[in-house]
């Protein structure tokens, strides 16, 4: 295999990965460029098993959208409302507890929520759901409001980022998702979602998070009008951020769908694409400890060859998931854990269901 590495031109990278040798941005592109998608998932699996080994993990996990009324309106995303909008819903807390107390039989270990801008809901609305969770699953982990949300957040209360981010703790915030990074570029946020807070806002308060002991992860959503350079200038921030506060827990590549959105002309992401962008996050991320294949937007069966490509992680069960779906996603709302557990054996790897922060919860042998 390693004369075909050399043979496809990476024989420089695969002497820094066998040395453990972080890759340059000009070898990101390099990769980014490359054809070859074996040489590709040849490189980023010696990575994903030095760091992981075998093991492919899973989550027990309910994904809950408490309202679609926003006032970003990003021009990728077809979920975000104007709150006039027919289609507009939002949900009262109690709504929001009756979801989670509908699957109390279920193993969930962990509630994903995250929703819109909302212009009128209070600061007191976001602490009452996190409270309202904790009182019908106490022990369940809350991964909730994304970097977007939390800076709107700090506006409604009138407090610091790390206020906010504290008052949230308290009320049982257990880890931020790393949804609304998009693309970091100035371009393609003037371009796609110029609302929305700045790439550079976003990574302050991820790394505020994380300075207060809250985990985060960390997206990118490619496949529209972003340039190469401009998804190795996202991964990059990433990486220097992590540098400084080694509190991303995962990475996950987001294909864009097009379906419903004000960019429906463009076309949806190959698999080629999709596993390039888990190959390369793999090789370049090097500071993170964990890349998932998000089942939802590249499908199940891309997510389970991915596991060779470099992911280690295929997210888990979600449930009702609603942002992708609005996006034309034809993928099932949610996946049974035997399915996962299925794929990943098939995979040749070990499915490990886990919590949130990668605490091992079994080992399905
Ligand atoms: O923030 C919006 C993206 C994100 C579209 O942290 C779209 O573990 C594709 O962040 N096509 C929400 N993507 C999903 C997300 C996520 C999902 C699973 C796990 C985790 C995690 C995070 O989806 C949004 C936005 O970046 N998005 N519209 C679209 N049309």
């Amino acid at each position: 295999m390693e004369n075909y590495i050399y043979n496809a031109g990476l024989g420089s990278v695969l002497e820094k990965v066998v040395s453990k040798e972080r890759l340059s941005f000009s070898e990101g592109l390099q990769l980014y460029k490359s054809k070859d998608i074996l040489a590709l998932g040849y490189l980023a699996n010696l990575v994903k098993n030095r760091l992981n080994g075998d093991k492919a993990y899973f989550i027990y996990n309910q994904h809950i959208n408490y309202s679609n009324i926003c006032t970003n309106l990003c021009k990728f995303c077809a979920f975000g409302r104007d709150k006039d909008s027919d289609l507009a819903f939002e949900m009262s807390v109690e709504e929001v507890k009756k979801k989670v107390v509908d699957r109390l039989s279920e193993p969930i270990s962990e509630i994903h929520m995250v929703g819109g801008i909302h212009p009128e809901l209070p600061f007191d609305y976001y602490l009452g759901l996190l409270r309202g969770i904790k009182e019908v699953r106490p022990q369940v982990h809350i991964q909730a409001f994304t970097c977007v949300e939390i800076a709107h957040l700090a506006e409604l209360a009138g407090k610091s980022v790390s206020g906010t981010l504290e008052l949230l703790k308290e009320a049982g915030l257990g880890s931020l998702p790393g949804g609304g990074a998009e693309v970091f570029s100035p371009r393609i946020r003037q371009l796609t979602c110029e609302k929305k807070l700045s790439g550079q806002k976003w990574l302050e308060i991820a790394k505020t998070a994380h300075r207060q002991g809250l985990k985060t992860n960390a997206t990118m959503l490619y496949g529209h009008i972003e340039t190469l350079e401009e998804r190795l200038e996202h991964l990059t921030a990433l990486r220097d951020a992590q540098d400084e506060t080694h509190g991303f827990l995962a990475f996950i590549p987001l294909a864009f769908h097009p379906k419903n959105t004000a960019m429906s002309d463009l076309a949806r992401t190959t698999g080629l694409d999709d596993l390039k962008n888990i190959a390369v996050a793999r090789l370049f991320l090097d500071n993170f400890p964990h890349i998932k294949a998000y089942w939802v937007m590249i499908g199940p069966q891309l997510a389970q060859i991915a596991l060779s490509f470099g992911a280690d992680d295929m997210d888990g069960t979600v449930k009702e998931e609603v942002i992708t779906h609005m996006a034309g996603a034809e993928t099932a709302q949610a996946i049974g854990s035997r399915t996962l557990i299925h794929l990943i054996k098939e995979a040749g790897r070990i499915p490990v269901q886990r919590d949130t922060l990668y605490n091992v919860i079994e080992v399905h042998v």
